[in-house]
């Protein structure tokens, strides 16, 4: 099957997820097409079957917004016919929802049918998507679009609720490939703590949605109790205020932060537990990678998150910025080494069964579907 895939190519984890999928699919003998402003940080470009096509946006002084989705769609239609595309899949509905709807109507014109799937992944519904400026047009792009999946339960049902949508949505999870977290050589903490200490783990894009100043708040109630280390992965507009947050509240060199690094498996090794307080969260994949780590996860109750930690077995799922709460269990789990590996062992159980093994297949039986009906 030739299979088009559109993402974004950055950190973020709608573009993990997209490019993780066409990684592993790859592998399974499809042709996967990536469409993108740039390469995708996690593709595999020299693997057999991946194929990249770039969209250009050409400056022109007359516009003081360059015309991506118009870019996107003609590179959309170009792909379909050069390559000979059988599905177009396209990851977070803004734009490429409404790229590929538009791309779907200049192939008909020439004679042309393709499916178009289209992968909600949570901001693009539950911040953008949302909002007045875009609301009439997602929702237009996702009842065109031939099928639709939301990455939890949760979305699934935001989105039915706020846009009323007429499409039936399918629930295809995020995962993960566990294989990676088991196969990590030294797992050394000595590297980042001192004999005792315990390793308390954040990981995220830094944008206010995340809560990154609880981050530094519970952490610090766990430092005033036992000895523990924050290793902040990841960068983005808050950055700079939770590094000052952390300095002003006397954390000094207990906070390291690591910015943006490929070794994301290595480090969840290490840790002892891992905080995701966010305020809104679709699925909350980096608390699913921290449990194949096996690390247990603090996190809101936002979203989705209930769906992958599983309060009192995995961690704990509290309210949105109850600091307090989230605090006392933390330091419940930290505390007592048989509680701490109870959960650990039940947090990586867990992880299993989001692994790409069984997840993948739901994908291709959706192509399958899709190309089927055409
Ligand atoms: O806002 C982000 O965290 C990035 C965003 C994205 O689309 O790149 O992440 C969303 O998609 C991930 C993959 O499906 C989910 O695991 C995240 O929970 C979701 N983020 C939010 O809903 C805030």
């Amino acid at each position: 099957m030739n299979i088009g895939i559109v993402c974004y190519p950055t950190f973020g984890g709608s573009g993990v997820v997209a490019t993780e999928l066409g990684n592993a699919l790859a592998e399974k003998g499809c042709k996967v097409h990536f469409i993108s402003y740039s390469q995708p940080v996690r593709l595999n470009i020299l693997e057999r079957n991946i194929y990249y096509h770039e969209v250009n946006v050409h400056d022109y002084p007359l516009f003081q917004y360059q015309p991506y989705e118009l870019a996107l769609s003609s590179k959309m239609v170009d792909t379909v016919i050069n390559e000979k595309l059988d599905v177009l899949h396209v990851h977070y509905a803004i734009p490429h929802a409404y790229a590929a709807f538009m791309a779907k109507q200049i192939l008909r014109d020439e004679g042309v049918t393709i499916p178009v799937i289209t992968t909600l992944h949570g901001t693009d519904i539950t911040l953008v998507g949302k909002n007045p400026s875009y609301r009439r047009a997602v929702k237009f792009s996702i009842n065109k679009s031939d099928y639709v999946t939301a990455v939890s339960e949760n979305l699934k049902q935001e989105t039915q609720n706020f846009f009323n949508c007429g499409s039936s949505i399918e629930v295809i999870p995020n995962f993960i490939d566990n294989e990676l977290y088991k196969n990590q050589d030294g797992c050394d903490k000595t590297a980042l703590a001192n004999q005792g200490e315990k390793l308390i783990t954040h990981i995220s894009n830094f944008r206010k949605v995340k809560r990154t100043e609880d981050v530094v708040e519970i952490f610090a109630g766990i430092h005033k109790k036992m000895p523990a280390k924050l290793i902040l992965v990841g960068d983005g507009p808050e950055r700079s205020k939770v590094l000052e947050l952390a300095k002003n509240s006397g954390l000094g060199r207990d906070v390291i932060y690591l910015g943006k690094t490929t070794e994301v498996e290595r480090i969840l090794c290490l840790t002892d537990l891992f905080l995701l307080p966010s305020e809104s969260e679709s699925f909350g994949l980096a608390a699913l990678e921290a449990m194949a780590g096996g690390a247990p996860v603090i996190s809101s109750n936002a979203g989705g998150l209930p769906e992958v930690n599983t309060d009192g077995v995995t961690g704990y799922t509290c309210a949105v910025g109850d600091i307090k709460t989230m605090t006392d269990k933390a330091l419940y789990i930290l505390q007592d080494e048989a509680i701490h590996e109870r959960f650990k062992k039940a947090a990586q159980k867990r992880a299993e069964s989001f692994d790409i093994k069984a997840v993948l297949p739901l994908y291709i039986n959706l192509y399958e579907k899709a190309v089927n009906k055409k």
